[in-house]
């Protein structure tokens, strides 16, 4: 692992106060407003835990192409036994395997996806197949030829198309392996239910031949009214002139693409910030002369001074919950922007102004809704617990995520933190891993904030400090502490006090304690309603006191399926962190929390 030359050169701009900008990967910028195909709803499955569709008897991938060559019996003595036949189960996408069909809740393996579908093609135009993503590893297949495959379950990619596709009848297969593996990002160990499948939506997506691929337009660092950024086409015309809009304003400029289709550009705007109370979103045109892409941008300035947190130049406070990718009533993963609506509603009257979306990238429909909804987001790329720090395989996959998270989400004006990691243990090659990761988010938008969440250390048995290594990389303090549940009793809390070896902005990125909604019993009773909110009742004066605190995410939002959580009768397969059960009902918890952030909001 290193630090890319690029890297070390927008950190040694970044220093000099000079805004730098790299050149995006080449995932299609804003897919849902891009003419497209939805390839969402019913898909044909095979379940296959062997993975007879794909290797031979030895293990070797099968020559022929196995399943995903799509091939058809030739006559009625043919005994192919690799065929989608006309009757195949369906499973819907998007959506995880686990919560469609009760046999499924526990499968971890391999299930095969296809999906039929016509296309009138248009001359002049490209295509492309897009995931927003699956869980975990996908292969993919147009037409009986394998496109390629991509890793990693909560990230979008694309595989283009333009030859593949047939005018009239296409066939998409797909592979999708959700086994967990030592060397994966996240490792084998996790917190959270493995959710299988084609879990977010899919698309072809058509577009010019010289199409606008991707563009950052934000405020520039530290300013309220210079727009700057950048557009890059891709295509045969790379060089054409390109206007940036946001009319409401009445800003706009028009920059020249350069041979590799790349314009940077920046000019003044008069624009009304975004921000919690005023989520103000703009219409925003990128114009090329070959293409046009609209989309809604709010324009806010994040940056750190000392210990505090600036949002468009104010200090501000992150009264926070964090979230898992669950949706509320159903389980299963979120997909929709109803399901999105529900858990940030939820957050708001809680009294947030702070979403943390662990502990990976989640559908782009909650950054969206946050941008609306007016909630600040930490994003988060699932570097969990016991990743293999060594092994550059897993440092290049989950830079490739980290990537692939900050591509599709530069333009949110939620956005605030970029998280590289949660709870890593201390260790040179762990520092070495994810230096090199803050390196790239900052190379990818050095607009945001870098943050991780670490583990605490106690310097002594009532003093934390906060002196993780990896400080020094980061720009905001993320802190996870469990003091009145994995550590001591709730009354612990009263004699901590906390020290920190940087002159930097501290969240405490969780806290909490676990109790089923309606299970009941005085505050020393585990697994209780009271015990839970009696955890929150000495976190609240505890994190009061720190001087250096500029912000909080309680763990967590809603009950979540996790299958670390067995026992009976009170987890049942769920971790019950939650404020709120998974079926939306408040326990105790959550109105101690909610009456600590509505006094603060107050003030
Ligand atoms: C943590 C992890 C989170 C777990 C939580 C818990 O520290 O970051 O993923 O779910 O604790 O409930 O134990």
């Amino acid at each position: 692992m290193r630090i890319s030359i690029l890297a070390t050169l927008a950190a040694l701009l970044l220093t000099a106060g000079i805004a730098c900008y790299a050149q995006p990967t080449g995932l299609v910028q804003n897919p849902s407003a891009r003419l497209n195909l939805s390839l969402n709803g019913p898909w044909k499955t095979i379940v296959d835990p062997y993975q007879a569709g794909y290797y031979d008897f030895h293990l070797n991938p099968l020559r022929d192409g196995g399943l995903g060559a799509d091939r058809v019996p030739a006559n009625k003595s043919d005994r192919l036994e690799l065929t989608f036949l006309p009757n195949a189960n369906t499973l819907q996408v998007p959506g995880d395997w686990n919560t469609q069909k009760l046999e499924f809740l526990w499968y971890e393996g391999t299930i095969w996806y296809k999906r039929e579908f016509d296309y009138a093609k248009k001359p002049g135009r490209r295509l492309f197949l897009w995931f927003g993503a699956a869980n975990y590893q996908a292969i993919v297949f147009l037409n009986g030829q394998k496109l390629g495959q991509h890793e990693g379950g909560f990230t979008p990619f694309q595989f283009e198309v333009t030859g593949a596709v047939r005018n009239g009848a296409n066939a998409v297969i797909v592979k999708v392996d959700d086994q967990r593996h030592a060397d994966a990002v996240p490792p084998a160990m996790t917190d959270w239910w493995n959710y299988g499948g084609l879990t977010r939506d899919v698309k072809l997506i058509d577009v010019p031949d010289t199409f606008i691929q991707d563009y950052f337009v934000q405020l520039e660092k530290g300013s309220l009214n210079r727009i700057a950024g950048w557009v890059r086409l891709d295509g045969s015309q790379k060089r054409q002139r390109v206007s940036i809009r946001v009319p409401e304003s009445g800003a706009s400029t028009t920059v020249d693409t350069d041979a590799n289709g790349y314009a940077h550009f920046a000019f003044n705007a008069t624009l009304t910030p975004w921000s919690p109370e005023n989520p103000k979103l703009y219409d925003v045109s990128v114009e090329a002369e070959s293409d046009r892409v609209q989309d809604r941008i709010g324009f806010r300035t994040i940056e750190t001074s000392g210990q505090k947190i600036l949002l468009n130049g104010k200090p501000v406070f992150l009264r926070g919950v964090s979230i898992h990718a669950e949706a509320p009533f159903r389980a299963g993963r979120v997909f929709s922007e109803a399901d999105a609506r529900v858990l940030l509603t939820w957050a708001k009257e809680l009294g947030c102004n702070f979403v943390r979306l662990a502990h990976y990238p989640h559908d782009e429909v909650m950054t969206r809704m946050a941008d609306q909804m007016g909630l600040l987001v930490w994003s988060e790329v699932p570097v969990y617990w016991a990743i293999q720090w060594e092994n550059p395989a897993a440092y290049a996959n989950a830079e490739r995520q980290l990537t692939e998270m900050i591509t599709r989400d530069h333009n949110r004006a939620s956005i605030v933190f970029w998280s590289m990691a949660n709870e890593t243990p201390l260790g040179d090659a762990r520092l070495k891993f994810l230096a090199s990761m803050a390196a790239k988010a900052r190379e990818l938008d050095s607009t945001r904030l870098i943050t991780a969440a670490t583990l605490v250390h106690y310097s002594d048995p009532t003093t934390i400090t906060v002196d993780d290594p990896l400080g020094q990389y980061l720009d905001v303090l993320g802190c996870n502490e469990y003091i009145g549940w994995y550590d001591g009793p709730p009354s612990k809390a009263d004699n901590i006090v906390f020290k920190t070896v940087y002159d930097k902005p501290m969240v405490v990125s969780e806290f909490g304690g676990e109790a089923p909604y309606g299970r009941h019993g005085d505050e020393d009773t585990a697994w209780t309603e009271e015990f839970q909110a009696n955890v929150y009742r000495h976190q609240i004066p505890m994190l009061r006191k720190i001087p250096f605190l500029q912000g909080m995410t309680a763990w967590i939002l809603m009950d979540f399926r996790c299958p670390r959580r067995p026992l009976a009768g009170i987890q049942d397969y769920y971790n019950r962190k939650g404020l709120l059960s998974d079926r939306g009902e408040k326990k105790q918890a959550y109105y101690v929390l909610r009456d600590y952030y509505r006094s603060l909001a107050a003030r």
